[in-house]
């Protein structure tokens, strides 16, 4: 089960996705968190942020849309508070961070000088559908993904950068991305979204629009993941969108992630993240996988 996503080793291809489990060890009555690969947790700023007006989260057909709008508590107050309770489980950890400039990117980078140890990695966050209003994704322009990306290499941790898929220069902004010392794409965060409530004759969410997620964007996610594997095929991928059981996440090995994250179905059930993990397992027993690193790309002729 093991598998590696550039330098980092993972003991499972399956973790949590960001936003989804929190940023300590909440998921730990649920699931063993020592056996999945990774607890990445809620992108973090450099300031503590409030988010946004409820409701923030309203069920669609087939998932979910959110307008959290990036509530947290702020890197060193996590890395202070949540992070130590978070580690005793035997996690590894990837932190998120997220920011309205470059600047905020460098500010939540230099909070993170010296975490090492198992925050194994950083996931650059430069996708989120709710940052003024999804007005600006700096994952939609390769340059503004190479600016965040330099500053945040002075943490000192592999890179992983998240992009989104409601752009059609995903594979222009995945090369940027590693042209800029990234060591893997998260692909991809939720899609821009609105859901309105008929009667009310208004948005459902307290933001107005959110970010949609669950088995409706799977096909989104595989088709993301494919395309940038074919293109960049030295760039590893970690592959997010609508896993919901072992089989959508062999799916995205095959298109060409390392690993994959469970997101949106630990809403319905917080044992998902596991029960996914052995799913693949037990998928790749009855199939004869001795290695989930033999899936990786194998839908590519
Ligand atoms: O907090 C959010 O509203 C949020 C974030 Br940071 C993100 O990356 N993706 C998302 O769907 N919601």
């Amino acid at each position: 089960m093991t598998t590696t996503v550039g330098s980092v080793s993972l003991v499972a291809p399956v973790m949590t996705a960001s936003g989804t489990a929190g940023y300590g060890p909440e998921l730990s009555a649920y699931v063993d968190l020592g056996r999945i690969g990774a607890v990445v947790v809620k992108s973090l700023g450099s300031v503590p942020w409030a988010g946004n007006p409820a409701p923030r989260v309203h069920s669609t057909p087939a998932g979910m849309i959110n307008s959290v709008g990036l509530q947290g508590p702020g890197v060193t107050v996590w890395r202070a508070g949540e992070l130590p309770d978070l580690l005793a489980t035997g996690a590894a950890v990837v932190v998120s961070i997220w920011g309205r400039s470059v600047a905020d990117f460098a500010a939540a980078a230099e909070q993170l000088v010296g975490i090492g140890g198992r925050v194994v990695a950083v996931e650059v966050n430069l996708s989120c559908p709710n940052l003024d209003g999804g007005a600006h994704l700096f994952a939609h322009d390769p340059k503004a993904t190479r600016a965040v990306l330099a500053e945040v290499a002075a943490a000192g941790l592999p890179m992983w950068a998240k992009l989104s898929a409601n752009t059609d220069r995903v594979v222009e902004v995945a090369a940027a991305a590693q042209d800029a010392g990234a060591d893997a794409v998260t692909l991809a965060n939720t899609l821009l979204g609105m859901v309105i409530d008929v009667d009310a004759r208004r948005p459902v969410l307290g933001a107005g629009g959110g970010g949609v997620s669950g088995p409706a964007i799977h096909p989104v996610a595989v088709r993301t993941v494919y395309d940038c594997y074919a293109a960049l095929p030295e760039l590893p991928i970690v592959g997010v969108g609508g896993v919901v059981d072992g089989r959508s996440a062999v799916e995205l090995l095959l298109a060409g992630a390392s690993a994959v994250q469970v997101g949106t179905a630990s809403f319905a059930d917080p044992r998902a993240v596991g029960v996914v993990r052995d799913e693949v397992e037990q998928w790749c027993s009855r199939s004869g996988v001795r290695s989930v690193r033999e899936l990786i790309g194998g839908a590519h002729v």
